[in-house]
């Protein structure tokens, strides 16, 4: 059967299932740099050099192999622009039998590949994406009759599944979870790592004239390039983690600090998203470290956490919910995103930060997405769609799988609920306690209301007072209603005129 094979930009291993049973006497694998993709939203400048950078590495990697592979570079003059106009390219280039693909990140591909059958009148087999641990249909039955999901139930499932930190039948140590001894506020002189920097080699050089030409509308530094776009380097990033930054991973999961973007997190979500690196070996190489008595198990349980537990999880919930999910907007949220996103434009020292570490590096790590940038949109109602499509668009790591059930459900609570318990709403002083940013602010964290305090403080109580009726009957929040309550009506009164004075200003491009 002679066989187009399809590869992604998000499918770069050797190994994935749309590779298996390769013939190189009769079969041609397709890796497209395609416009579409590039463009339907209009990613980080850093994301497009990276993704393409890596697919030609790779599609080098395939046909030193003995590979036949047809690689349509972005300005080759016969590149049609995306995916089922390529892949109708080859098959008038070609006779083929049939099409094989691994089943893509996002739905929207996810439809128009099934499409293609249809279209083009040729068998098409979507195999299963084996790179995950828990497989769609595995999470619909874990799921099945549960009202509410919860990450920490399906983890342990997961745990026992892969045989990861058990003894036995028991946790490593008696206990699941080990946050109770992470977490910790940054210290003053924490002596943090030096992050990977890669080599930026031929083809990557060429792949950053062609997006810095190309791509100059959109928003983000391309250079200093430093992302390991081979195989054999993702494995270095991931070497460079699990001996430096690993052993304070829980200690210091939540902490931000100013100037030091990287902090003790891993760097791999790039790798792990786009193949170069896969899920079971980092989890593996974690572990190992540890039996080895090279890491503390609180920060190796912690790291293993977030890779088989709230990776996998997201996407579960991703493709059980997807379409549907994507349109939630529990709150009704419909500001406009504001402009300071894009521009770093803003007296509120933490959101500038933030903003400015992710233009620069197409990254921030877990605490500055959820706690300072989500939190904000939360906060000040805006529109889900809106604050997707940005961080969709920001971060070299992100796909729709992942990144719609962060932002839907567990930023902006748009799900009402079911991925996560209760809002993470929170005021200026877990910012404060857990970063050293509000020392350089214009505004003060200790100030409740007036034109100098955190706006942060009074946003909170108002975006409470705003869904009242939403909120109240939330067990993990209801009982701040009490506190507000207690507060008296010329406080919340304040806080109501404190919160329309900053939205006016918001939505009337005034600095704020
Ligand atoms: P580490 O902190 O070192 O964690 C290790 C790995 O665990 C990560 O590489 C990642 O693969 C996984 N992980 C950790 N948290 C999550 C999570 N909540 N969901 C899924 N995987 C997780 N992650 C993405 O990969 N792509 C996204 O587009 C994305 N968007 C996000 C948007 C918001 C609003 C929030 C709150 C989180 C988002 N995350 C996303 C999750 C998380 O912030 C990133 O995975 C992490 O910051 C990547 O950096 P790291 O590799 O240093 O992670
Ligand atoms: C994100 C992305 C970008 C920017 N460009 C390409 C591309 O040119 N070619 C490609 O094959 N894939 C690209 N991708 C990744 C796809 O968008 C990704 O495969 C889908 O989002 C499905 O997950
Ligand atoms: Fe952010 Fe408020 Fe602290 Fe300023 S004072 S850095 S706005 S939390």
């Amino acid at each position: 059967m002679k066989t187009l094979r399809l590869i992604l930009g998000d499918q770069l291993s050797q190994s994935i299932s749309s590779l298996k049973g390769h013939n190189p006497d009769t079969d041609i694998i397709l890796m497209c740099e395609a416009w579409n993709e590039a463009t339907y939203v209009k990613h980080h400048k850093k994301k497009i050099a990276f993704l393409f950078s890596a697919m030609r590495h790779f599609s080098e990697g395939l046909k030193n192999k003995g590979f036949n592979v047809e690689y349509t570079a972005l300005d080759a003059s016969d590149n049609a622009g995306s995916f089922s106009v390529e892949v109708k390219r080859m098959l008038s280039k070609y006779n083929f039998d049939q099409i094989v693909v691994t089943h893509p990140g996002e739905y929207r591909v996810l439809e128009e590949l099934q499409s293609l059958e249809d279209e083009l009148n040729i068998p098409v087999e979507i195999r299963e994406d084996d790179r995950f641990l828990c497989t769609p249909s595995e999470f619909v039955s874990w799921a099945k009759d549960r009202k509410q999901l919860r990450m920490e139930y399906f983890y342990r499932e997961m745990r026992k599944k892969y045989s990861v930190l058990m003894d036995d039948d028991a946790p490593a140590g008696g206990q699941w979870n080990y946050d109770a001894e992470n977490r910790k506020p940054p210290k003053e002189g924490l002596d943090v790592p030096a992050p990977y920097i890669g080599t930026v080699d031929d083809i990557t050089q060429e792949v950053i004239s062609l997006v810095s030409k190309r791509f100059d509308t959109h928003f983000g530094d391309i250079e200093p390039f430093y992302f390991a776009v081979t195989r054999a380097d993702a494995l270095q990033v991931l070497d460079q983690f699990i001996a430096q930054r690993l052993p304070h991973f829980g200690d210091y999961q939540d902490a931000m600090i100013e100037g030091e973007p990287w902090m003790y997190h891993s760097h791999i979500s790039f790798y792990l998203n786009c193949g170069l690196l896969l899920p079971l070996e980092c989890v593996q190489a974690a572990e190992t470290a540890y039996q080895q008595g090279k890491v503390p198990l609180n920060a190796v349980e912690g790291f293993i956490r977030q890779i088989i537990g709230w990776r996998e999880y997201v996407r579960g919930i991703y493709w059980l919910k997807m379409p549907e999910y994507a349109d939630q907007n529990f709150f009704e949220a419909q500001r406009p995103l504001p402009d300071f996103y894009w521009t770093a434009n803003t007296k509120m020292n933490c959101v500038r930060q933030c903003v400015l570490e992710t233009k620069k590096n197409a990254y921030a790590h877990h605490i500055q997405r959820l706690m300072v940038l989500g939190n904000f949109a939360l906060l000040a109602g805006i529109d889900p769609k809106h604050v997707n499509e940005w961080f969709l668009i920001v971060y070299a790591d992100a796909y729709e799988w992942v990144e719609l059930p962060n932002v839907s459900g567990m930023i902006l609570f748009a799900d009402g609920g079911y991925l996560a318990s209760k809002p993470y709403a929170a005021g200026g002083s877990y910012i404060n306690k857990m970063s050293d940013y509000c020392k350089n602010c214009s505004y003060k964290v200790t100030e409740k209301n007036g034109p100098d305090a955190c706006p942060f403080n009074y946003l909170y109580w108002d975006f409470l007072d705003r869904n009242r009726e939403k909120l109240s009957g939330n067990h993990r929040i209801g009982m701040m209603y009490k506190t507000f309550e207690r507060m008296g009506e010329d406080k919340q009164k304040t806080i109501r005129d404190d919160s329309q004075e900053f939205f006016s200003k918001v939505d009337n491009d005034i600095l704020v």
